[in-house]
């Protein structure tokens, strides 16, 4: 799967898809992901990209030359599944959305920064806007980080444990039970007895019990009937 980002700031995703899984995927060439600068597409001096919003009022707005001519100069070398524009007004991400996603062969990213983009590139070109929830970020980039992370996770062979994004918390709309390692007893506080006995039935039985439990306590909204419709989870695990 190939992501391309379109940012003003390059640097700030430079780091999150350089350690641990996202690296993982990408060494295994899972996941190709490219940081595009915007700035590398304007046709106005001084690598203008945005320029002071018509009607007045604060803020800058990225201009639709420079965008246009990144956004058709990249569709010439590939035939984007989604063109994703990462805005707070767009639709709230949620583990539903990266499953789906990471099913795709080609995605491309678009970051805002300062108060968004020329509204006719959403128009035009844009085929799917996503928020990561109800707060506002200074650009989409540490979105689109999110984003990107939670989708390249699950492609197929990028973790080691085939199995293990299956059991993560909202892929059954469960949260994740709690989880435990050496050493079994530590200044007398125990792990649960049943995971050191190797029933691995009675295991899961337990394990399944408490993703309930959890659920029930912490985020009751995802035990509704229509919890696969449910606004997207925020918390982790
Ligand atoms: Cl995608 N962008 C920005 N700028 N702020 C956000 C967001 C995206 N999602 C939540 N807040």
């Amino acid at each position: 799967m190939k992501i391309d980002i379109l940012t003003v700031v390059p640097d700030l995703l430079e780091g999150p898809f350089s350690h641990s899984i996202m690296k993982r995927a990408r060494d295994k060439g899972l996941l190709e992901v490219n940081l595009i600068n915007l700035r590398d597409y304007t046709p106005l001096p001084r690598a203008q990209v945005d320029d002071y919003p018509f009607g007045g009022g604060a803020g800058m707005v990225l201009m639709i030359e420079p965008l246009v001519n990144a956004i058709e100069t990249l569709q010439a070398q590939t035939p984007y599944d989604e063109i994703i524009y990462m805005t707070p007004d767009g639709a709230t991400f949620n583990q539903k959305t990266a499953n789906k996603l990471s099913l795709k062969e080609n995605l491309l990213i678009i970051c805002g920064h300062y108060k968004g983009i020329d509204e006719r590139v959403r128009e035009h070109f844009v085929t799917m806007e996503i928020s990561i929830g109800d707060y506002v970020l200074s650009g989409g980039e540490l979105a689109a980080a999110v984003v990107v992370d939670a989708i390249g996770r699950i492609i197929p062979g990028v973790l080691s444990d085939e199995t293990s994004a299956l059991t993560d918390s909202f892929q059954d709309n469960l949260l994740a039970p709690p989880v435990y390692t050496r050493p079994a007893e530590f200044r007398g506080w125990k792990v649960p007895e049943v995971l050191l006995e190797g029933n691995h039935r009675k295991v899961d039985e337990w394990r399944h019990e408490e993703a309930i439990r959890r659920t029930t306590q912490r985020r009751p909204d995802l035990m509704e009937p229509d919890a696969t419709k449910a606004p997207s989870p925020s918390k982790d695990r």
